[in-house]
């Protein structure tokens, strides 16, 4: 019962102790109805926002200019075939926890989730994509500040990584003041490991490693309990496994605390083409600054800026 003599009715609180940005503040749909009123956004961005304040992701169809995908294909085709001798360049994760660089035939090799990392920090052609307009406007909308880009990752296929937070995985120094962006770099084919996510999980219970940490530290074991939390979340609130039928162009920005995942492959020749990127706040940074003592932020355009790959961030395995 509230006491009106006593009792505050309306506080603005974030569900997560570790905070977020205002798209995570329980009173964000009035935040997005002062900020059109203010003319900071317009109704059809106020749209696309509160479906993500709601659901944890949004999805912006046919964003990206398809001739900029083209060249990135063709730039990728490139690299592939005849990868530059930089060490640094290049630099793939095999998924089996290895980074090395790329050799031609990693391209074509169907048993392996071969990853391109960060891509952006040496092909402008990337860079074109990771920072397409409608990406960028969006992501400013919910950062209220510049935009730091970091640990991109292109996949020739399906990832078939197990659906998971960003959180638990991205460092980040702020680790709620996270999103990715997802991009379809051809139309993706069912069965060939699509997308995968669980609407509106977000709002899930936090789980916390060891009763307190958000990010997974090295060794922990509870990854498994943690994946089971999400899955039985998602099961006692009759969310399914949701797909993402994208079509070339198509981009999906989820928030931190959001589940998703690769999903499962039934061609393993199939290709899933695309390039994920995760972006936080220029007053925040990964924690690779911590590990590796590595800072080196380019500016990439107005109020865009992303964190070079540089070869001492990468150990070949
Ligand atoms: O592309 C995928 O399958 C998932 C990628 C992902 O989880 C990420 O980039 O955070
Ligand atoms: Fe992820």
């Amino acid at each position: 019962m509230i006491d009106p003599f006593r009792d505050p009715v309306q506080v603005p609180q974030f569900r997560s102790r570790f905070g977020g940005f205002w798209t995570d503040l329980n009173n964000a749909p009035d935040l997005i109805d002062g900020k059109v009123s203010l003319g900071s956004m317009n109704q059809e961005e106020a749209q696309l926002l509160r479906f993500f304040v709601e659901n944890g992701y949004l999805i912006l169809r046919a964003a990206v200019d398809i001739d900029r995908i083209d060249e990135l294909n063709r730039d990728i085709e490139k690299l592939s075939e005849d990868p530059p001798a930089e060490a640094w360049v290049n630099c793939i994760e095999d998924g089996h926890g290895v980074t090395r660089q790329m050799t031609p035939a990693d391209k074509d090799e169907p048993d392996k989730m071969i990853k391109l990392l960060d891509l952006y920090s040496y092909l402008p052609s990337a860079r074109e994509i990771v920072f397409a307009p409608q990406t960028m406007r969006l992501i400013k909308l919910i950062f209220e500040r510049p935009v730091l880009a970091h640990q991109s990752l292109f996949f020739f296929k399906g990832s078939q990584q197990p659906i998971h937070q960003d959180t638990a995985f991205v460092r980040v120094s702020s680790p709620m003041e996270l999103v990715a962006s997802w991009t379809a770099l051809e139309d993706i084919e069912p069965g060939s490991g699509e997308l995968t996510y669980y609407p509106k999980s977000h709002q899930f219970p936090e789980f916390l490693f060891e009763g307190k940490y958000k990010w997974w530290p090295p060794g922990c074991d509870e990854l498994g309990r943690y994946y089971e939390h999400l899955n039985e979340c998602a099961a006692a609130r009759n969310i399914p496994r949701t797909k993402f039928p994208a079509r070339k162009g198509d981009v999906f920005i989820w928030s931190a605390d959001f589940a998703h995942g690769g999903g499962e492959i039934d061609d393993p020749y199939k290709t899933r083409r695309s390039i994920a990127a995760h972006y936080c706040p220029i007053n925040t940074y990964p924690m690779y600054l911590h590990y590796e003592n590595s800072k080196e932020i380019i500016q990439a355009g107005d109020d865009i800026y992303y964190w070079s790959q540089k070869k001492e961030y990468w150990r070949s395995g």
